[in-house]
């Protein structure tokens, strides 16, 4: 019989925090393979790290690295994961199994990080944005596998909500649906990722780390399975206008609708094309906001570690 050990690889630095009790954060991979273009990916997810360490965390980036869920990727592998960019295949729940048994390599989406980070005992992922019910949904029925994930593995994501590529509406009441708590951190209403406001209220203001430390905790000691999804808005400067940034949005959709992009394609070509369509502005956007939920990441973990 096979183990979870011939699948799994956590680093002797992520080993060594997860024994000694201190705060890890996990990361994805899909942001550097396919979320980002090379060579911004690789600083990015680099910085990410130090970001982390500043704020006296281990960062754990995740990806899957010749058939296994590697839990602290190192430099190296990290550079790799950015140069090859859309040859390391999107790894999603369902992808995991024959990627794992050919011994092959997978960029992790959330779906998948929390997986692995769940496994390796990692409690906090921070990323930039979440998959969820795309626009259309009622017909094309493409909603992320992400939404599923938060419902069942006790992870606690930080992202600066979602992309309006999604129907955030919907997203929110299937999140309600399954259980998932959605908090704004210092804030009462949902950020949209490249903005501030979306119009929709989360169910809780998060008023410091430790008020979400404490209630991460109550979940868990409660046995409540599945994760919450902290939300947290991009910081004021980095904002961009709304108008701006959903007429590229709609149009980077009429585009996909087009040339019928299809299945799991189809985030990662929207990202693309609306980083062409705003000249890189909404690229720098998206990467200062990962910056702010990697330090927000490290806060929780911190606090989390608390007795
Ligand atoms: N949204 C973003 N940036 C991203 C993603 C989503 O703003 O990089 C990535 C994440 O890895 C997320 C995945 O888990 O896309 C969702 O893909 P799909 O919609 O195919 O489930
Ligand atoms: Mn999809």
């Amino acid at each position: 019989m096979n183990h979870l050990e011939q699948y799994l690889s956590v680093s002797p630095e992520v080993r060594a925090a997860l024994d000694a009790g201190k705060p890890v954060v996990a990361l994805e991979s899909t942001i550097i393979s396919h979320g980002m273009p090379y060579p911004k990916n690789v600083e990015t997810a680099l910085h990410v790290e130090e970001i982390i360490r500043a704020h006296g965390a281990t960062p754990a980036t995740i990806a899957i690295i010749q058939g296994k869920m590697t839990v602290g990727c190192t430099r190296e592998q990290i550079e790799y994961l950015g140069k090859r960019g859309l040859d390391v295949p999107k790894a999603s729940r369902r992808d995991l199994p024959v990627l794992l048994a050919r011994g092959m390599d997978g960029a992790t989406t959330v779906t998948t990080t929390m997986i692995a980070a769940s496994l390796a005992g990692i409690r906090v992922f921070a990323t930039g944005g979440i998959g969820g019910v795309h626009r259309g949904a009622e017909t094309t029925m493409d909603i992320s596998a992400d939404l599923e994930e938060l419902a069942q593995t006790p992870v606690l994501v930080i992202c600066a909500g979602c992309k309006s590529i999604l129907d955030i509406g919907l997203t929110l009441e299937y999140l309600e649906t399954k259980g998932v708590p959605v908090l704004g951190y210092k804030t009462k209403e949902m950020p949209a990722f490249y903005t501030t406001h979306s119009g929709f209220q989360v169910d809780y203001k998060m008023d410091s780390p430790e008020d979400v430390a404490a209630a991460f905790k109550a979940k868990l000691a409660c046995g409540l399975k599945g994760g919450m999804l902290l939300t947290n808005p991009i910081p004021d400067q980095y904002a961009m206008d709304l108008d701006y940034i959903n007429e590229n949005i709609d149009a980077a959709i009429v585009e996909c609708n087009t040339l019928g992009i299809k299945g799991k394609n189809i985030t990662p070509f929207l990202l693309d094309k609306i980083q062409k369509l705003t000249g890189g502005k909404s690229l720098e956007a998206n990467i200062q906001l990962v910056y702010n939920n990697v330090a927000v990441g490290a806060e929780v973990a911190k606090a989390l570690c608390k007795e």
